[in-house]
C-alpha cells in the first residue's frame, strides 16, 4: 500500500468495545491527520450507544513517537494536540492505551490522557521534548506528576531519557503489562475495564501534593549541569505549575511552550536530530552492502583497541594484529578494559562482555585475515607504512574482502592504487575513542564501488555509529575544517588573549572544551607533528604560531605529560602552566607582537567564522554533500554544541552577508588567512542560506 492510501487512523467495533487504531508509518507521528482522525473516532465511538469503552492502540513500530517533527515552525492546523486529549481524558466512556515500541513525546502524552495504561514487553516511554529544545506540551508536565511521584516525573522530563516497560509498570505510567500483540492487548483492557479488574480514572483529577524544595533542587542542578539549555529549566517551571488547578497548569505549559517553540534552541536542537537521518542519504543507498560477518583490525594502538571493541560491542568477531606477542597482549588486556567500562556503563551484560572476548582474536599472524570479510587498518600514519600493509593485505585477503584505512588525513587514492583492487578500498575514519564516539567519516574513493560504501552505511548502522560521507583531501571533511580554525585560535593567543580565556570564551559559548584544553587531552605532539608534515608545503604569506611548537620542544604534550597548556597535577582541575605562558609571552616579543585585549565575543566570533569559511570551502568543492554533512560531522565527532545544530546551520543564524562582513574586517589585519569564500559570497549574492542548499 502507497503511502497515500494508508488510513492513518482506523476505526472499528466489536460487540460493545470500540477500537482505534493509529496508522502513520513509519512511527505513527501525530500529524494534522492524525490529530483530525484521533478526533473523528473518539466522537463517532462516544456517540455510539452500543460503545462502552474505547482502547486505542498503534500499527507498527510503536503506538506513536509524537507530535510531528515536521510541523514545528510552521503555521498550526487544528485540531491542536492538547485539545484533543483534553476531550480524550474528558470521555464519559472510559478510553484505555496500548503503548508498545518507543512511545514517545506526544504519543506517550496521548497515553496519559486515557484512563488507563497497558504496556507491551519490550515498550519504552519518554518525554524527549528537552532534548529538542522543548518541553512536553500537550499535558505531559501536568499529568505524569500527578499519575507518578513528582521526583520521578521531574527527573523523566528533564533528562528526557527513556523508560523501560517493566521501569514505567514500577512507577506506575503503564497500569499493567500483557504480551499479546497491540490489538489482542486493547481488546484485553477493554473488556478488563468493563469488569472493573483494570481500574480506570481521569488522570487530571487525581490529587497532588507538590513540595517546592524539589522544584528548586531540580532547578538548581540543571543550571550546574547544562547551564546553556533553557528547556530542562522551563520544563521543571512547567511541573511547578501542578500546584495550581489542572487547567491553570495547562495554559501556563502551553505559553511556556511557546516561549521554547520559539526559540533558535529548538531550531538547532531539530536540525541536529534531523542531521543524524539527513546523511543516510547517499548516492550508493540503492547498492547491495556486503556481508560483514567477521573483521580484521590492524594495529592495537588507542584506535585499533577502540575500533575493535566497537566491532566485537555489534557483535562482530575480530582478529586484531600487531607485530610481537606482547604488544597483540597488550591490545587484547585494552579491548577489556573497553568492555569492562562497558558493562560498568550499562552499555553491556556482562554475558555481552564474556561473549565479545571470546569472538576476539589478538594475534601477530597478519595471514589469518585470509578469511575475513573486512580488514580496518589503523597503524601509523606515514604513507610507506600503509602501501607495504596493503600491499600485503592485496595478497592476503580473499575476493571481495573490504580493505578499510582509518588514516585521518592521507590520501585514500593512493592507498587504494597500492592495490589491485582499489573498488574495494574505502576510508573508515573513526574518532577517539572509537567504541564511544558516534562519527564515523567514511572516505569514499574515486574507485570505491557502491557496494562497499553501502557496507560501510551498514556497518556503521550495527554500530550505532553515524556515518558522513566524504571526499577525498587532507583531513577530510572534520579534520581539514579543524586545520584551519585551530589556526584562528593560535592568531588571538599570540595578538593577546590568553589561551585559558580562549578556552573559556569557547565553553562558556556551549563547546564541551575549548582547543587547547582539547590539544592537551588529544596529546599535543599529534599537531606537532601533523605541522612538521606540512611545513614544506606552508605558502610563505602564511603567519606561523610558533608556540605549541616550543611547548612540545620541551617534551610536554598534554595530559599524558602531566603538562601542556595546563598542568595536571590534580587530574580534576586545570591550571594554566606558568612555563607556558611564559613561552606565549616570550614568542610574543619575539614575533614582535604588542598584545591586544580580546573580548569574549570576538573570541567565538572569529573562532566561529573560520570554521564556517573552511566548512563553506568544503561544501562547495564537493568533499562534503551538503551543509548538514559538515553539521553531522561536528555534532558527533567534535562536541559541537547541540543546540546550535552545526558550524553550517549556526552561519545562517548568523547569515551570508554579515559572515562576509566579518571576514573583510579581519582580513585588514591578514589577508592570506582571512579570504571569503566564494560558496558565502554565493549565497549572500542570491539570498539564499545553507539550509536552502540541504534542500537541493
Ligand atoms: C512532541 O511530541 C511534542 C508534543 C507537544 C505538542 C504540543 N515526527 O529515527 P528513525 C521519522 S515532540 C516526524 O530513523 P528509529 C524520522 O525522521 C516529539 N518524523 O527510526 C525518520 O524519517 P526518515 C517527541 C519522525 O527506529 C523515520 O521517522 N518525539 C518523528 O531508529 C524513522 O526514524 C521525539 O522526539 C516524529 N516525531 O527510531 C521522537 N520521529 O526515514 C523522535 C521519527 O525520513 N524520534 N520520525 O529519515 C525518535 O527518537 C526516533 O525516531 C524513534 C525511532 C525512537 C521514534
Amino acid at each position: 500500500m502507497s503511502q497515500s492510501e494508508v488510513t492513518p487512523v482506523r476505526v472499528e467495533t466489536e460487540g460493545d468495545i470500540g477500537l482505534i487504531c493509529l496508522n502513520n508509518p513509519p512511527v505513527n507521528a501525530l500529524g494534522a491527520a492524525v490529530r483530525q482522525g484521533l478526533s473523528d473516532a473518539i466522537d463517532k465511538l462516544n456517540a455510539d450507544p452500543q460503545i462502552r469503552v474505547i482502547a486505542i492502540h498503534g500499527e507498527g513500530r510503536a503506538l506513536s513517537a509524537g507530535a510531528d517533527i515536521r510541523e514545528f515552525g510552521k503555521p498550526p492546523v487544528g485540531p491542536r494536540l492538547p485539545d484533543l486529549l483534553d476531550r480524550i481524558e474528558a470521555s464519559d466512556k472510559p478510553v484505555i492505551a496500548v503503548v508498545h515500541g518507543t512511545t514517545l513525546g506526544g504519543g506517550l502524552e496521548l497515553a496519559l490522557s486515557c484512563h488507563a495504561r497497558i504496556g507491551l514487553p519490550g515498550a519504552r516511554v519518554g518525554l524527549p521534548e528537552v532534548s529538542l529544545g522543548l518541553l512536553p506540551g500537550a499535558g505531559g508536565t501536568q499529568r505524569l506528576p500527578r499519575l507518578i511521584a513528582v521526583e520521578k516525573a521531574i527527573d523523566i522530563i528533564s533528562s528526557g531519557r527513556r523508560v523501560p516497560v517493566d521501569e514505567a509498570k514500577d512507577l506506575g505510567i503503564v497500569d499493567r503489562i500483557d504480551d499479546s500483540a497491540p490489538r489482542e492487548a486493547a481488546l484485553a483492557g477493554a473488556k478488563a475495564a468493563l469488569d472493573g479488574s483494570l481500574p480506570t480514572r481521569r488522570t487530571a483529577e487525581i490529587a497532588v501534593d507538590l513540595d517546592p524544595a524539589l522544584i528548586e533542587a531540580a532547578t538548581e542542578r540543571l543550571r550546574k549541569k547544562r547551564p546553556a539549555l533553557a528547556a530542562p529549566i522551563k520544563a521543571v517551571e512547567a511541573v511547578a505549575q501542578i500546584a495550581k488547578p489542572f487547567a491553570e497548569g495547562l495554559k501556563a505549559e502551553r505559553a511556556l511552550f511557546m516561549e521554547l517553540m520559539d526559540s533558535p534552541d529548538r531550531q538547532g536542537l531539530i536540525h541536529a536530530f534531523n542531521a543524524e537521518r539527513a546523511v543516510k542519504r547517499i548516492p550508493e543507498a540503492q547498492a547491495e552492502p556486503r556481508k560483514v560477518e567477521t573483521a580484521g583490525v590492524i594495529g592495537g594502538g588507542t584506535m585499533g583497541v577502540g575500533i575493535a571493541t566497537a566491532l566485537l560491542q555489534a557483535g562482530i568477531p575480530v582478529t586484531l594484529i600487531e607485530m610481537a606477542p606482547e604488544r597483540a597482549e597488550a591490545a587484547e588486556a585494552a579491548v577489556t578494559k573497553n568492555l569492562d567500562g562497558a558493562v560498568k556503563r550499562s552499555k553491556m551484560t556482562a554475558e555481552g562482555r564474556d561473549k565479545a572476548l571470546a569472538a576476539l582474536n589478538a594475534t601477530t599472524d597478519l595471514e589469518s585475515l585470509a578469511s575475513v570479510d573486512l580488514v580496518i587498518e589503523a597503524v601509523f600514519e606515514e604513507m610507506s607504512v600503509k602501501a607495504e600493509i596493503f600491499g600485503k593485505l592485496d595478497r592476503i585477503c580473499k575476493p571481495g574482502a573490504i580493505l578499510g584505512t582509518n588514516t585521518s588525513y592521507l590520501d585514500v587514492n593512493a592507498i587504494a592504487d597500492m592495490t589491485s583492487r582499489p573498488q574495494d578500498v574505502i576510508g573508515l575514519h573513526f574518532f577517539s575513542p572509537a567504541h564511544v564516539m558516534r562519527l564515523l567519516e567514511v572516505v569514499v574513493a574515486d574507485k570505491t564501488a557502491p557496494e562497499v560504501v553501502a557496507t560501510a552505511w551498514a556497518l556503521a548502522g550495527r554500530m550505532k555509529k553515524v556515518a558522513v560521507r566524504s571526499g577525498v583531501c587532507d583531513g577530510f571533511i572534520g579534520n581539514r575544517i579543524l586545520a584551519h580554525y585551530r589556526k584562528a585560535a593560535d592568531y588571538m593567543m599570540l595578538d593577546g588573549a590568553g589561551f585559558e580565556q580562549i578556552d573559556r570564551a569557547l565553553e562558556d559559548f556551549g563547546f564541551a572544551m575549548g582547543p587547547f584544553a582539547v590539544g592537551d587531552l588529544a596529546g599535543l605532539d599529534i599537531g606537532w607533528a601533523t605541522r612538521k608534515r606540512k611545513a614544506p608545503d606552508r605558502p610563505a604569506e602564511e603567519r606561523y604560531v610558533t608556540i605549541a611548537d616550543r611547548i612540545c620542544e620541551n617534551g610536554w604534550f598534554g595530559r599524558k605529560t602531566g603538562r601542556g597548556y595546563y598542568l595536571y597535577d590534580d587530574p580534576k582541575t586545570r591550571k594554566p602552566n606558568p612555563d607556558a605562558v611564559a613561552i606565549v609571552e616570550a614568542e610574543r616579543k619575539a614575533a614582535g607582537v604588542t598584545p591586544r585585549e580580546f573580548s569574549d565575543e570576538d573570541i567565538t566570533a572569529r573562532y566561529m567564522t573560520a570554521m564556517i569559511s573552511e566548512a563553506a570551502r568544503v561544501v562547495q568543492e564537493g568533499i562534503a554533500q551538503r551543509p548538514v554533512d559538515v553539521d553531522a560531522v561536528f555534532l558527533f565527532g567534535y562536541g559541537f554544541p547541540r543546540h546550535l545544530g552545526g558550524p553550517l546551520n549556526y552561519a545562517d543564524r548568523i547569515g551570508a552577508k554579515a559572515l562576509i562582513e566579518r571576514i573583510e574586517t579581519y582580513a585588514k589585519e591578514d589577508a592570506h588567512y582571512w579570504q571569503v569564500p566564494p560558496l558565502l559570497r554565493e549565497l549572500a549574492d542570491s539570498g539564499r542560506s545553507f539550509a536552502d542548499l540541504n534542500k537541493e
